[in-house]
C-alpha cells in the first residue's frame, strides 16, 4: 500500500533533491511519477536503480497518483495542484501560489506538523529564508515569546533555480579567464558580487517579494500577528546554502545560555559556536546537511535591558529549505492517503 507519488519538476534543482531525500529517509513509493516541461519529455531520472521516464506534466498526470511533490514555480503550481487533488492526491507545494491561503496549511515539522491534518488537498512549504529563521528561533519563541525579529540573509544561487546555479559558476570562470559574461538569469553580474535579493520591490514600502514573504510566512507559521519583523535579503556568490544574521527581542530577559541550552535540545538544529576557533556556520559546512547550524549566539548589545541575542544560522536551501522539508512533510501524511 505504497503511496504512488509524483514529482512535478523534476529535472529542476529541487526535483533532484526531491529524489535524493526519498531515497536517502527510504520513503516508500510504489512507483514514481516524473513529471517535467515538453523540453525534458522523454529522458530519464534514475530512482532507485531503475530509470524512469520523464512524462511531460498535462492534467491527465495525476491520475492514480496519491502524493504530487511540486517544484515548478507558482504558475504550473497554480494550474496543476487543484487538478491533482481532484485526481485523489495530497500536494505538497514548494512554490509560494497557496502560502497564504487560510485553507492551505503553511508547515515546518518542527514546529507545526499538526496543522497537517488541517488540509485540504494541498499543503505549502514555506519559504527557505523563512524555514532557515524559524527552525532555530521557534524553540526559543516557545520558551519566552520574540516579540521582534531583525534578520539580514546572505542567499545563495539555488534558491534561483539551477541555472543560477550554472550562471555563478559560468561567470566565476569567465571572469577568472578575464573574458566577458553577459548575465542571462541573474539580472547583476553574479562572480565577486553581492546584491539586493532579485525579485519585485514594492515601490512604497522598499521591501522586495522576499522579505515580504518572511514576514507574513513567519505570523503565519508562528500563528502569531503580533511578532515585529524587519528583513533584508540579499544573494551572495554561494551554490546552495544560506545564511542569516538574526537578532531577536523577548517579552521577558534572556541570557545567550539559556538559548544555547534550549538549542541544544531543538529538533532539526545544530549548534556550531567555537569561539576560540572563531568557527561559525558556513554555508560550506550546511551542504548536504539536514540541520540548521546555529552560532554566534550572542547578547545583543544594543539592548542593555537582556531581553535580545543575536545569532548566526546557515541551512542548505535545497533541503530543509526545499526538497527535505517537503519529504518530511509526505512522511506526515496521515494513513488514509496511503490506503
Ligand atoms: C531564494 N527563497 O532563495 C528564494 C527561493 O518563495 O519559495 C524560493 C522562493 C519561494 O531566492
Amino acid at each position: 500500500n505504497d503511496p504512488v507519488v509524483a514529482i512535478v519538476g523534476v529535472t529542476g534543482a529541487v526535483g533532484a533533491e526531491f529524489i535524493a531525500t526519498m531515497d536517502k529517509r527510504a520513503f516508500p513509493v510504489r512507483r514514481l511519477k516524473a513529471l517535467a516541461s515538453a523540453r525534458s519529455a522523454g529522458k530519464t531520472v534514475d530512482f532507485r536503480g531503475q530509470k524512469i521516464l520523464i512524462e511531460e506534466l498535462n492534467e491527465r498526470s495525476f491520475d492514480g497518483v496519491d502524493i504530487a511533490l511540486f517544484s515548478a514555480g507558482g504558475g504550473i503550481s497554480r494550474k496543476f495542484a487543484p487538478i491533482a487533488v481532484k485526481a485523489g492526491a495530497v500536494v505538497v507545494d514548494n512554490s509560494s501560489a497557496f502560502r497564504m491561503d487560510p485553507d492551505v496549511p503553511l508547515v515546518i515539522p518542527e514546529i507545526n506538523a499538526i496543522r497537517i491534518r488541517d488540509h485540504k488537498g494541498i499543503i505549502a512549504n514555506p519559504n527557505c529564508s523563512a524555514i532557515t529563521a524559524l527552525v532555530p528561533l521557534w524553540p526559543i519563541h516557545k520558551a519566552n515569546r520574540i516579540r521582534r525579529v531583525i534578520l539580514s540573509t546572505y542567499q545563495a544561487a539555488s534558491g534561483a533555480g539551477a541555472a543560477a546555479m550554472e550562471e555563478l559558476l559560468e561567470s566565476t570562470r569567465a571572469s577568472l579567464d578575464g573574458r566577458p559574461f553577459t548575465p542571462k538569469v541573474i539580472p547583476h553580474p553574479y562572480a565577486f558580487n553581492v546584491f539586493s535579493h532579485n525579485t519585485a520591490v514594492d515601490p512604497e514600502t522598499g521591501y522586495n517579494d522576499e522579505e515580504t514573504k518572511v514576514i507574513k510566512e513567519t505570523r503565519k507559521i508562528f500563528e502569531d500577528d503580533r511578532i515585529a519583523i524587519g528583513v533584508t535579503c540579499v544573494r551572495v556568490p554561494v551554490l546552495r546554502a544560506h545564511c542569516e544574521a538574526i537578532t531577536f527581542e523577548c517579552e521577558r530577559p534572556i541570557s545567550e545560555d539559556e538559548v544555547r541550552a534550549i538549542l541544544a535540545k531543538a529538533p532539526g538544529v545544530r549548534i556550531v559556536d567555537d569561539r576560540q576557533k572563531n568557527y561559525f556556520p558556513m554555508p560550506i559546512d550546511a551542504s548536504g546537511q539536514d540541520d540548521v547550524l546555529v552560532g554566534r549566539i550572542r547578547k545583543d548589545l544594543s539592548d542593555p535591558s537582556g531581553h535580545s541575542i543575536s545569532m548566526f544560522v546557515s541551512a542548505d536551501q535545497l533541503l530543509k529549505g526545499a526538497a527535505l522539508n517537503a519529504v518530511q512533510i509526505a512522511e506526515l501524511l496521515p494513513q488514509r492517503v496511503m490506503a
